[in-house]
């Protein structure tokens, strides 16, 4: 079968360029061996995240020149409501800075909203700021994923499930009404960038409706779980991405958006809820002190307008068939090249096993972080550790909490690099592939109280 190239031409170019061998290692020993205190230029290729590093459309950037930048009910928010409201069938939308905005509006006026005595939100897996902000509002958070989404060489098709069982004893355990919300994370970045099915979102939020507890969907990459429920969940095939999302969303109360993603813009985040008035009153006046007016919450008019196109763009098919295509394309490099991924692939990114390619290093030596700097310094290739660093310690004991997953993520931005740029990245990875053995593991030189894989500073040990 012929393969469908990219559906878009280039029409700007950014150069970039490798420093050499040396200036590389100076650089890292500088940033304190992690990869997030680099500077970008001395990056060549930056697979650190597809957040808010994806190329926006020849349409979005005209939609930056139609900003309207009034403080209150800019146009662009209109816009930007409608499209909201007619993809995802949700009334109240308010505009967030990022996607963590949204979480620090919509977490606490939950808890408040609920009265929970000891709240706990319960998720397939909370990404890192997520679980942030549910720890900042005095609440715990617990992950429920599926266990073959930590068999990372058996395939499955959908590890960002939810383990259904263990979401019933863990509400059970806990009690009902102590349970904030259940946060249904799509496609679940923690676990590999892995889909959820709708049948687990339809049960998951069958679950919720009879315990009484709201559900809000995590929502960064909404177009990739859909795409993949079209490609493997029977019943599916026929329905296109646009029907698929929106039943998705039947499945949830609220959405939380890092815009950043699958929309393609550069800065932009939502809060939105389907129908419940009173909770969305709350948030909005969270969101004045800590984002900003109702009508742009964090955002020039302009940002807004270029959300608005991205929503629909991030769901055309032509375009998730070449994104998910593309980052396929690099998965499948590395399995011929003998390196350990957690498969099948997932959609943002590629997630390398380190505690399988770097067995030597026990998790609290951080095997996925050293894989990350051998990457650097093997071919100026960014990555990301998705592993014991990003994970943490338990607030309550301050013991580091035992991650079920050693991972070295390489997250593909949208429409940026082309499959030459994959062919490089698979080829470095295999160069460190052959010299696994010397490489060591890492002690904190600073640990951050919390997020701490943003600013952590390590030596080898
Ligand atoms: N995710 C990522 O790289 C960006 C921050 S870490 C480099 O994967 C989910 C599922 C995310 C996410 C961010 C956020 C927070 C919430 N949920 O970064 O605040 O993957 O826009 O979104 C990152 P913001």
């Amino acid at each position: 079968m012929q393969r469908i190239p990219e559906p878009f031409r280039i029409k700007m170019v950014e150069p970039i360029k490798m420093i050499s061998a040396e200036q590389r290692r100076q650089a890292l020993e500088r940033a304190g061996y992690n990869p997030f205190l680099l500077r970008s230029d001395e990056v060549f290729i930056d697979l650190l995240t597809d957040s808010g590093t994806g190329s926006m459309s020849d349409k979005q950037w005209a939609g930056l020149m139609m900003g309207d930048e009034s403080y209150a009910g800019s146009r662009n928010y209109y816009h930007l409501q409608e499209t909201v409201q007619e993809i995802f069938n949700y009334r109240y939308v308010l505009p967030t800075h990022q996607g963590r905005g949204a979480e620090q509006i919509l977490f606490p006026a939950i808890i408040e909203q609920r009265g929970c005595q000891n709240p706990v939100f319960i998720s397939n897996y909370h990404f890192d700021t997520t679980a942030a902000h549910v720890e900042l509002n005095g609440a715990q958070a617990i992950n429920v994923a599926t266990p073959q989404a930590y068999d990372t060489t058996s395939p499955y098709d959908w590890k960002g499930n939810f383990d259904l069982g263990k979401l019933e004893a863990t509400i059970t355990e806990h009690g009902a009404a102590n349970v904030a919300a259940i946060i249904t994370t799509v496609t679940c970045n923690s676990t590999g960038g892995q889909p959820v099915s709708m049948e687990n979102m339809r049960a998951v939020y069958q679950i919720a409706q009879r315990h009484g507890i709201p559900v809000v969907i995590d929502s960064a990459r909404y177009c990739e779980n859909a795409w993949f429920i079209k490609q493997r969940e029977s019943g599916y095939q026929d329905r296109s991405v646009a029907e698929i999302i929106s039943e998705m969303y039947q499945y949830g109360d609220m959405l939380t958006m890092s815009a950043k993603k699958d929309p393609m813009v550069n800065i932009g985040g939502l809060c939105c809820i389907r129908s419940d008035e009173e909770l969305f009153r709350q948030v909005q006046v969270r969101c004045i002190p800590q984002e900003g007016f109702v009508t742009y919450g964090g955002l020039a008019g302009r940002d807004m307008e270029a959300l608005a196109v991205g929503l629909r763009e991030g769901m055309d098919e032509d375009h998730l068939s070449y994104r998910i295509g593309q980052v396929k394309y690099l998965g499948d490099l590395l399995l011929e090249a003998g390196v350990p991924i957690q498969y099948p692939t997932g959609g943002h990114a590629v997630f390398v096993d380190a505690r399988i390619l770097l067995a030597h290093i026990p998790g609290d030596k951080f095997p996925a972080q050293a894989l990350a700097n051998a990457l650097y310094l093997e071919g100026g290739i960014r990555g990301v550790e998705i592993g014991s660093l990003l994970l943490g310690r338990d607030p309550a004991t301050g013991l580091q909490k035992e991650s079920p997953l050693e991972l070295l993520r390489l997250t593909i931005p949208r429409r940026v690099y082309t499959n030459n740029h994959m062919e490089y990245v698979a080829s470095c990875l295999a160069a460190v592939k052959r010299r696994a053995e010397s490489i060591r593991g890492l002690s904190f030189s600073y640990e951050p109280p919390l997020l701490r894989h943003f600013t952590a500073r390590f030596h080898s040990s």
